[in-house]
């Protein structure tokens, strides 16, 4: 067995729910499209159509298309044997595909900076940067999980926007979901509500579809609702994910963020991001810097391919919103929960910086 067979059969041994892995020398993908009601998946035996997955949310969330990303880059190294000229077109073609989540370019170039200085890629070296990049994104899943974890007290309701969970990440809890399932498996009492998420909707198709299988209790509402449930008291905490996380806390997230982290903050509910210290930008001083990705607006003028609104009416479709980093309570990555102020603290994780 190779060693990426190896961790292949050790992710699975350990009841993850992959959103990608490779398997007979092709990608095998959840669907995510498709779920709730198929569980579907797919064969990618090309880079160009795992880019096209990408670009297409088949695979979607910071953390999964990191590591989709990486995956990519080891297809491209097996298919061409490293030629340098592929594995650069296929860096660059990931890379192009989403612009907001700063894992995937990061997980991109960490695999390129390993193999620099040579004339042919080595496969060994590759496939090395590979395993690392994917055990050490399982294990920020545990360690960000139990820090945001102790925030969490018995009995409470917590809300959560999107889906940042094991599909979204490398299959324990991805970010949010991390938080909540360790949380849970510490014998909390909790309850997450989970906001549907338009248009993708992301919290009503895979967010429910998780907790669920992790057998935690999940109250579903459309996204407009949470104000009114933070103002009747039905809400403790907020835990959201991540895109991206500018230098000074600023955080770039699935669209509809700010709004519940407004209401949040005049309800004086605490609101966390969970994410890993790979997803902050410190090239970026503030959220102004966020490139935010716009999305075809054909996905707010229909639902399910049914038109809603009439025929010729204009409609946008910003994937992401900024939230600023007054209204953090703080940010839980694997190495603590960082508190204000956050561009101070922030710097202080020791982290390197790529640009
Ligand atoms: P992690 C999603 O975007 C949302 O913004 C969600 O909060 C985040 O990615 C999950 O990523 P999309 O890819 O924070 O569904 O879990 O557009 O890394």
């Amino acid at each position: 067995m190779s060693s990426i067979e190896q961790l292949v059969q050790n992710f699975k041994d350990q009841q993850l729910l992959l959103p990608i892995w490779f398997e007979k020398g092709a990608l095998k993908l959840i669907n995510q499209i498709e779920l709730p009601h198929k569980e579907e998946i797919l064969t990618i035996q090309e880079v160009d159509d795992l880019a096209e997955a990408i670009r297409n949310m088949t695979i979607r969330g910071s953390g999964a298309i990191g590591i989709a990303g990486a995956w990519g880059m080891y297809l491209a190294a097996l298919k061409s044997g490293g030629a340098r000229e592929e594995m650069h077109r296929a860096a660059k073609l990931l890379k192009s595909t989403r612009p907001t989540a700063i894992n995937l370019m990061k997980t991109i170039d960490e695999i390129m900076n390993s193999v620099n200085g040579f004339e042919k890629l080595p496969l060994d070296r590759i496939e090395a940067k590979v395993i690392e990049i994917l055990e050490r994104q399982l294990q920020f899943e545990h360690a960000l999980g139990s820090n945001g974890a102790d925030l969490i007290e018995d009995g409470d309701t917590v809300l959560t926007h999107c889906h940042s969970g094991a599909l979204a990440g490398s299959g324990y809890g991805g970010r949010a979901l991390s938080v909540i399932r360790k949380a849970h498996e510490l014998g909390k009492n909790i309850r997450v509500i989970a906001c549907e998420t338009r248009p993708y909707l992301q919290g009503a198709r895979i967010t429910a579809y998780e907790l669920q299988k992790f057998g935690i209790p999940v109250t579903l509402i459309t996204d407009n609702m949470s104000g009114y449930f933070m103002s009747q008291g039905m809400v403790q905490k907020v835990v959201v994910g991540s895109d991206r996380v500018a230098a000074n806390g600023d955080l770039a997230n699935k669209i509809g963020t700010y709004m519940h982290a407004l209401a949040a903050k005049k309800h004086e509910i605490p609101f966390y991001t969970a994410t890993s210290s790979h997803t902050i930008d410190f090239c970026l001083q503030s959220g102004a810097g966020i490139e935010v990705e716009y999305r075809d607006a054909q996905e707010v003028t229909t639902l399910n391919g049914k038109r809603l609104a009439p025929k010729g009416v204009e409609a946008l479709y910003p994937s992401f919103d900024i939230t600023p980093n007054a209204y953090l309570s703080g940010i839980i990555t694997e190495k603590g929960v960082i508190a204000e102020p956050f561009a101070i603290n922030l710097q202080k994780l020791n982290i390197q910086v790529v640009h």
